[in-house]
């Protein structure tokens, strides 16, 4: 029997410094009408969904800095768009700059995601763990990459949630490159992984081309997906945003680790996919029956030690 879901990436164009955040939430609301209307009932946004990719700019100045966080959510401009998918019956997972206080009265920062069921009520929150980058300004970098500056490192685990009918997960842009990231929440039975992602097109340190930084793209959701039977519905910020081109490429993946849908623009673009959340079960059975066949005695230096160590020569 199957136990079908039909969800959507809903990739986003650029957004530049000046989109306020009214026309960056009605783009939105038109990706979440047109993805009810192929059926969808879960859209996923891209990562930093409300503004233009910040981390970008080494931005000196408090307040400008400050306004791209979001202090409250749902808040008042991004109300209508939750207004509209529980309007419609449509959950979605939303990636924005988190902002608040807590009660030692410490200012917190976060790269965070919801997960919104079909009523409208957030279900879910993740805070990014694998925050890419670097502290300070680097003049040497044509553009920066600030995340490591601008936001902690998430606090929240890899948390899954039971909603919309399956055992949802998320993670976020660069959390995908690391099989740990899939492998905790393999762990806890996750059957479909939201992920927004704004990745440049070049890479700003080495030498790479386009094509393998958009294989090695592809190619960590597919290994996600089919090493934990699960699907990931991966949604891109994409086109020539600040100056930088950002990549597109956004994707459903099958538990099999196939790609079931694939963008073909880097601007505004709904995919749709129906994703069966049984399809992942007999690869959680045979090949990935984690209760056969992982060996956790061999496994131990992966949360006891960080960088490699290789033998003495
Ligand atoms: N947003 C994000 O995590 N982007 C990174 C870019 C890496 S370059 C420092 C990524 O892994 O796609």
């Amino acid at each position: 029997m199957s136990r079908m879901i039909t969800a959507a990436a809903a990739q986003l164009g650029p957004v530049e410094r000046e989109e306020g955040r009214a026309s960056v939430v009605g783009r939105l609301i038109e990706m979440l009408r047109a993805a009810h209307a192929r059926g969808a009932r879960l859209v996923v946004f891209p990562e930093l969904a409300l503004t233009t990719f910040f981390p970008r700019w080494h931005i000196t100045d408090k307040e400008e800095l400050d306004g791209f966080y979001e202090k409250e959510m749902p808040s008042n401009e991004t109300q209508p768009l939750f207004d509209v998918a529980r309007d419609l019956g449509v959950g979605f997972n939303l990636g924005y700059a988190e902002q608040f206080i807590d009660e030692a009265g410490n200012r917190r920062r976060f790269n965070t995601s919801i997960l919104v069921d079909r009523q409208g009520e957030i279900v879910g929150k993740y805070r990014k763990v694998h925050l890419p980058g670097h502290y300070e300004y680097e003049p040497e970098r044509p553009w920066q990459h600030l995340e490591k500056g601008y936001f902690e490192v998430g606090d929240l685990g890899f948390p899954v949630f039971r909603t919309m009918g399956g055992v949802m997960g998320m993670c976020i842009c660069n959390d995908r490159r690391w099989p740990e990231t899939w492998r905790v929440m393999g762990l806890k039975g996750v059957e479909l992984v939201t992920l927004g992602y704004n990745t440049p097109v070049g890479n700003s340190v080495a030498v790479e081309s386009p094509h393998l930084r958009m294989f090695h793209n592809h190619m960590s959701m597919q290994a996600g997906a089919y090493q934990n039977g699960t699907w990931v519905v991966g949604t891109a910020k994409c086109g020539m945003e600040g100056g930088v081109d950002m990549m597109a490429g956004s994707c459903i993946v099958a538990p099999t680790g196939e790609i079931a849908a694939l963008a073909t623009t880097n601007e505004d673009e709904v995919i749709v996919a129906d994703c069966d959340l049984e399809r992942g079960r007999y690869i959680r059975e045979t090949v990935f029956d984690f209760a056969q066949h992982r060996r956790i005695e061999h496994y131990g230096i992966i949360a006891e030690q960080t960088a490699a160590e290789a033998p003495p020569e």
